[in-house]
């Protein structure tokens, strides 16, 4: 996908906050972060949603996605981990490429949710 912007992140065309890699995942910072170490777990090839996602790749995305929630817990310190995941507009999907979020939470903090 030419203009998908997180394959553009995996070609290297963009720069970004890289975390971790692995043949299947790429993770990197958020760059809108509801916290400071807001993550991003992605699929290197290009699949559009969870629906597309097969099991070799939800394998890997969740893996890494546990490193991640562990990287992010003891890199900020914070009190809890939020995962969160969306598909289609209808769902919160802005960026139509599989990901997931990993979010630092704190106590009596805002966020949803
Ligand atoms: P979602 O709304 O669940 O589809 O999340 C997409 C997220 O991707 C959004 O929180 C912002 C993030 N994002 C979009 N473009 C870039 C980028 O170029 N670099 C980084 N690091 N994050 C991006």
């Amino acid at each position: 996908m030419d203009d998908c912007i997180f394959c553009r992140l995996v070609r290297g065309e963009l720069p970004i906050s890289k975390i971790a890699e692995d043949e299947h995942t790429l993770s990197f910072l958020n760059i809108v972060a509801a916290h400071p170490g807001h993550g991003l777990v992605i699929v290197k090839p290009h699949v559009e949603n969870i629906y597309s996602l097969d099991d070799t790749l939800a394998a890997a995305v969740f893996q890494a996605t546990a490193r991640l929630a562990r990287a992010v817990k003891a890199a900020t310190g914070c009190d809890g981990v939020t995962l969160f995941q969306a598909n289609e507009v209808a769902g919160g999907q802005t960026v139509f490429h599989f990901h997931i979020h990993v979010l630092p939470r704190y106590k009596g903090d805002e966020l949803l949710p």
